[in-house]
């Protein structure tokens, strides 16, 4: 049975229209959960593109057994080399059916072709390249101990995977968030349980036909699909089953997890919100820094964990920054996702389009300047129905209000004009978030003395979401618990043993 080409008559809404279903995938086989089915809307039109299959508890279990049975069988017996050949031909796999991901991925998100063209498609499948080549070469410590006896002892170091690991990914770049985990855990020889968004199931659900194809053993990669509290996501992280959790998403609900996971001490990683700054001296190259601030605050329409939400900006060209900030993002094309000028898509739900707009009502009410946007746009029938918003800049904002300290996950930031350096790097560390900065400067001594005192975990100099898949990425204070990335995943998603040999 494949995921994506099910359909059925969708008795219940009194339809008999084909609707396709997204199931879930338990032990190498597409499976309808013992949950509800639930709708998924295509947040650029609003109207339904499937129904998804909530996973029970029961199901839940299974999928857990199954990675246990695929770790201790088919899976565990494979030799580094012959598990790096397997996830080489995943990514192959997702290649081979590029446009399938794209699909499935846009219908879930809306967001614009080129823009999941060329992130998070690519990006979905170079997860697995990456994290099979970099397990193929990490090294390990040794060291000779002295011993009274004069024989001596060697200490060796080694790495074994820590067993089944609970995915819990995000909406805002499924795919990509998704296997930026699946990629390493498999790599160093964990199964997984994979819950994706409720927002967002299909690529991951169509990830499952990939396994199949390209021979990953049944059990390995399993996918479930569902709510968090009192549904999959809570019923994974609370089962026993589970060795180690890694979750991507809000800081609430990485709290919620934490507690969960400290029960039977499960390890835990963390990827959580932000509140992120820009700091743009007077220094900087002005064309790059609109650039790069347009990208930062609007690119997935604002739905990017690292993307920036407070400007800060050297008083002597704050007039000219904001000018320019406004008429960049006056120029960004709202429009349906597979037009070639599209550059802005929806937000990815009505729900969160409520969440933004009350942000937007609330900055006026802070007595915010509406530098641009502020509202709903207008685009015409076939897009009126979507969550859509306008890209919004405010000025005039106190750093205490709630929309300079609130995450709001939306196309939108508020600028802010500095006179010292110092001012400006106390206001971007004044937050309880940690995440990301980028910092706009052509003086190379500024930039590092600055990128040092930046509490949080990614700072770019002139530049943003400029990726090295070999670095630590993770967020400090709220923003997270521990790095990934790397040799960095390589920690997480591992044990490491210390062998002692007396000589
Ligand atoms: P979310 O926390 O609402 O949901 C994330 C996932 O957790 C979903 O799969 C959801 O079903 C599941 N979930 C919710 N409650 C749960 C519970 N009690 N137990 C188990 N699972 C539960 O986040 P979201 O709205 O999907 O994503 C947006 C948020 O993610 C933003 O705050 C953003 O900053 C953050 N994010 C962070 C990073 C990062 O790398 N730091 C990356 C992307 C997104
Ligand atoms: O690029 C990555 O690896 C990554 N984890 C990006 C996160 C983006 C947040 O929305």
């Amino acid at each position: 049975m494949s995921n994506t080409t099910i359909a059925q008559e969708n008795q219940e809404m009194g339809s008999s229209e084909d609707i396709k279903q997204v199931l879930n995938f338990i032990d190498g086989e597409y499976v309808v959960g013992g949950g509800k089915m639930f709708a998924n809307i295509n947040p650029a039109t609003g109207e339904q593109s499937s129904m998804v299959s909530e996973a029970g508890k029961e199901d839940v279990d299974r999928a857990v057994k199954s990675a246990r049975a695929a770790l201790k069988g088919p899976w565990g017996k494979l030799t580094v080399a012959e598990r790096c050949e397997l996830l080489y031909k995943v990514a192959d796999g997702i290649n081979a059916r590029f446009d399938e991901f794209l699909a499935a991925e846009i219908a879930d998100t809306g967001k614009p072709k080129s823009l999941a063209s060329h992130i998070d498609i690519p990006r979905g499948a170079a997860n697995f390249k990456v994290f099979a080549d970099m397990i193929k070469n990490v090294p390990t410590e040794s060291f000779f101990l002295e011993t009274p006896d004069g024989e001596g002892a060697v200490n060796y170091g080694v790495r074994t995977e820590k067993g089944i690991v609970a995915v819990i990914s995000p909406w805002n770049l499924p795919l990509l968030l998704m296997t930026w985990k699946v990629g390493p855990a498999l790599a160093c020889g964990n199964t997984v349980v994979v819950k994706p968004s409720e927002e967002t199931p299909s690529t991951t659900a169509l990830l499952g036909e990939v396994m199949n194809d390209v021979g990953v053993p049944p059990g390995v990669f399993n996918v479930i699909h569902g709510f968090g509290p009192g549904s999959a996501g809570e019923f994974l992280t609370e089962h026993p089953g589970v060795d180690a959790i890694t979750f991507t998403g809000e800081t609430g609900t990485g709290e919620a997890i934490m507690q969960k996971a400290s029960v039977g001490m499960r390890d835990i990683s963390l990827e959580l919100g932000g509140k992120n700054p820009a700091l743009v001296f007077a220094d900087c190259d002005m064309d790059k820094a609109i650039e790069g601030t347009l990208r930062s605050a609007f690119a997935n329409c604002g739905q990017v964990c690292l993307g920036t939400e407070r400007v800060y900006v050297e008083r002597p060209i704050f007039d000219e920054f904001v000018a320019r900030l406004k008429e960049g993002a006056e120029n960004l094309v709202a429009g349906a996702p597979y037009d070639a000028d599209t550059n802005l898509g929806p937000l990815v739900s009505e729900e969160h389009k409520e969440k933004v707009l009350g942000y937007f009502k609330l900055a006026v009410e802070e007595g915010a300047t509406v530098v641009t946007g502020g509202g709903v746009p207008e685009l015409g029938d076939a897009l009126n129905g979507g969550s859509w918003v306008q890209p919004t800049i405010w000025t005039g904002l106190s750093e205490d209000s709630r929309v300079v300290n609130e995450e709001i996950f939306g196309p939108c930031c508020h600028i802010q004009p500095f006179d010292t350096e110092d001012q400006a790097i106390e206001w971007a560390n004044d937050t309880e978030y940690g995440l990301a900065c980028s910092i706009w400067t052509e003086n190379s001594s500024r930039s590092h003395r600055v990128a040092r005192q930046i509490e949080a975990g990614l700072i770019w100099v002139n530049s943003w979401f400029l990726r090295d898949l070999r670095t630590a990425f993770g967020g400090a204070k709220q923003s997270g618990i521990g790095r990934e990335g790397g040799i960095h995943s390589l920690e997480f998603y591992t044990e490491l043993k210390n062998v002692c040999v007396k000589l």
